[in-house]
């Protein structure tokens, strides 16, 4: 079984277990009854994949199954599978062309940034054989700055720091001075997620952008979003504050492993209208995975995977 598979598979182990696998139990092997939609239609809702998009899917599923001429339970699987699959993009190809390629991580605390960006520092480094630059620019919380620190020490990636307190755009313009210097193929930009107010936070946030774009032409090149799997409708009405203000490109979902629902995937999908990039699925470096709509709903199902190979 090829790693990345078992990386979906037991990160999602909570969310089949909570919603989707219940629904795997119920379709069984037995006649199609009106009880049957109704329990496929409460099982998504339940699950967060919204109620529009529910109905959508069980009045597609119940009309394939009429012309279909399907009866038995057990026969709706393949087809909730497409089902699910077609409320997903695939993710775009994701470019670096240029060097360095500034990527600023932004969201609100505690929605995983600073892990995330270890995680994706790793990734960078032993998947895409890239080199890489960290830089902490959330001065807000000296603890952050440590953070950070400590992950570039564990992953042996150098850490462009200033003072807590320090101005934001000022450790930024620093760190990517060092990182032309130094010829680094990506530096990853951690960002503070809470100030005294939400304002001056996008206030910050923009200048730390704007910082970026006068050292280098094009920069940041891309804003990512980091948001938490955990939380629901707040997340979202979050996510589209950052959205308007530092125009985010991406969302990495972390989490997902903590997460009993996994709706947030689809909710993302309708409301943000942006791609979900990579999935947190632990608290480790390694635990990150390229989004993968396909390993997405057979580890939301519990099916084994059909296919010989995947990304990462
Ligand atoms: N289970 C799990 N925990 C995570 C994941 N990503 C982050 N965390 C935890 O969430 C907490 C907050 O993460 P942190 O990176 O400090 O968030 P930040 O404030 O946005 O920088 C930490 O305890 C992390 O270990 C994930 O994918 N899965
Ligand atoms: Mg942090």
């Amino acid at each position: 079984m090829p790693s990345w598979w078992n990386r979906w598979r037991d990160g999602l182990a909570r969310t089949r277990k909570v919603t989707f696998g219940r629904l795997a139990q119920m379709l069984g092997a037995t006649d199609i009854t009106e009880e049957t939609w109704e329990t496929i239609e409460a099982m998504l809702i339940q699950a967060d994949v919204g109620v529009e998009r529910t109905l959508e899917v069980v009045d597609r599923l119940r009309e394939r199954v009429r012309k279909e001429g399907i009866t038995r339970t057990d026969e709706l699987w393949p087809l909730l599978r497409e089902e699910l699959l077609r409320l997903l993009r695939q993710p775009p190809t994701i470019r670096y062309a240029s060097r360095p390629t500034v990527i600023l991580v932004v969201g609100v605390n505690g929605s995983g940034k600073t892990t995330t960006i270890a995680k994706l520092a790793r990734y960078f480094q032993k998947e895409l054989g890239k080199s890489v630059l960290l830089v902490a620019a959330d001065t807000f919380r000296a603890a952050a700055m440590d953070q950070l620190k400590t992950w570039g020490e564990r992953l042996g990636v150098p850490v462009i720091a200033s003072q807590p307190g320090a101005d934001p755009g000022a450790v930024v313009y620093d760190g990517l001075q060092a990182a032309q210097k130094r010829g680094v193929d990506i530096v990853l930009v951690d960002t503070a997620g809470r100030l005294h107010t939400r304002y001056n936070l996008m206030e910050e946030l923009k200048k730390v952008r704007r910082v970026a774009g006068k050292v280098i032409p094009g920069a940041p090149h891309h804003v990512w979003l980091v948001m938490d799997a955990t939380t629901g409708q707040n997340a979202l009405q979050q996510a589209k504050a950052f959205k308007e203000a530092v125009g985010v490109t991406g969302i990495v979902l972390a989490k997902l492993d903590s997460s009993a629902k996994g709706g947030m995937v689809f909710a993302i999908q309708r409301d943000l209208n942006l791609p979900v990039l990579f999935v947190g699925l632990g608290e480790k470096p390694e635990d990150l995975a390229v989004f993968d709509p396909q390993a997405f709903v057979d580890g939301l199902l519990g099916e084994e995977p059909m296919r010989e190979s995947a990304s990462p």
